[in-house]
C-alpha cells in the first residue's frame, strides 16, 4: 500500500493558511496516522523554512481540560512556532490574513540548557532561563474549527500567531498563578496556571518527550508554550486582547479593524 501523500497534504494546509480559506478535514480521507501527521507537520514548516522562516520555539496543545473539552481531542500535541508568527508586545495583527482566530491565554518559557534526548529536566530552572505571560492566536485551517486529533497535529496544531509579555525569572508558586483572557478591558476567561497538565511545569517534559519521539530536540534560546490555561475566544476585528498572569503580568495585541 502506498502511504499518504506528505507533501501533497502539507501543501493544501499551507494554501489554506497563506489565503485564509478554510478547507475541508483531511485525516480520514487521507488515511493520516498520528505518526504520518506529525510527518505532514514537519513537510508544513518546511515550507516555511524554504520561504526564509526561522524555527524559533515549540507549543504544546490541549495540556488543558478546558481546552481538551472545546475543541473535542483529549491528547496533549506539539507544533512548532516561527519567527514570522510573532507580533511584538503590544502590537497590532492584521486579522483578515486569518480564516476564523481565537485568542487564548499562556504561559511561555524562555529555554536555557537542556538535558540529552531520553534524559529528565532535572531543576527546571536549568532548563528554563525566564517565564512569561503570552496570548496564542489559534486559526484552524479546517472549516468550522472542526477536527481530529491527526487533522490537527497536520495543521500544526491550529498555531497562527503569538505575543509574549515581559519575561521574569522563575517565580514561586508557578504551578498555581491566576490567569485572565481580557478583550476591550472586560474579563472573558478565567483560570489558573494549575490548569495546564496540574503544573506547567510538567509541559516541558511532555514537550521534550512527545517532539522527540519525532526527531525534535528543543534548543536553548527558543519560546516554549505550555498550552492554553482556558478555553480560546475568537478574536475579532478592533479589539484590544490581554492575558494577565498572576505576578508575571500582560501580554497584549490589537487585532486590526
Ligand atoms: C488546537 C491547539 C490547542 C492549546 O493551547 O491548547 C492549543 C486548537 O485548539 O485548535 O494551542
Ligand atoms: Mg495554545
Amino acid at each position: 500500500m502506498i502511504g499518504p501523500d506528505t507533501v501533497g497534504i502539507a501543501e493544501r494546509l499551507g494554501v489554506a493558511a497563506d489565503t485564509a480559506t478554510a478547507i475541508p478535514q483531511l485525516a480520514a480521507e487521507t488515511g493520516l496516522d498520528v505518526d504520518a501527521a506529525y510527518a505532514v507537520q514537519t513537510a508544513l514548516i518546511q515550507r516555511r523554512l524554504d520561504r526564509g522562516e526561522r524555527l524559533v520555539g515549540l507549543k504544546m496543545g490541549l495540556t488543558s481540560k478546558a481546552k481538551m473539552a472545546q475543541v473535542g481531542v483529549d491528547e496533549v500535541i506539539w507544533g512548532r512556532l516561527t519567527d514570522t508568527m510573532r507580533v511584538p508586545e503590544g502590537g497590532t495583527l492584521d486579522v483578515s490574513a486569518f480564516i476564523h482566530p481565537r485568542v487564548e491565554p499562556e504561559v511561555a518559557f524562555l529555554l536555557d540548557r537542556l538535558p540529552e534526548p531520553g534524559e529528565p529536566v532535572g531543576d527546571f530552572t536549568d532548563a528554563v532561563r525566564a517565564v512569561a505571560p503570552a496570548i496564542e492566536v489559534i486559526d484552524s485551517r479546517y472549516a468550522n474549527f472542526t477536527f481530529s486529533l491527526p487533522d490537527v497535529i497536520a495543521d500544526n496544531t491550529s498555531a497562527a500567531a503569538f505575543v509574549i509579555g515581559p519575561w521574569s525569572p522563575v517565580p514561586d508558586g508557578l504551578d498555581n498563578l491566576g490567569v485572565l483572557l481580557e478583550i476591550d478591558g472586560r474579563v472573558t476567561q478565567v483560570g489558573s496556571t494549575a490548569a495546564i497538565l496540574g503544573d506547567p511545569r510538567r509541559a516541558l517534559d511532555e514537550g521534550i518527550r512527545l517532539a522527540g519521539r519525532h526527531g525534535v530536540r528543543l534548543r536553548e534560546g527558543w519560546v516554549f508554550l505550555a498550552g492554553a490555561a482556558t478555553a480560546a475566544v475568537p478574536l475579532k476585528p478592533g479589539t484590544h486582547v490581554r492575558a494577565v498572569v498572576e505576578n508575571l503580568g500582560t501580554a497584549s495585541l490589537r487585532a486590526s479593524a
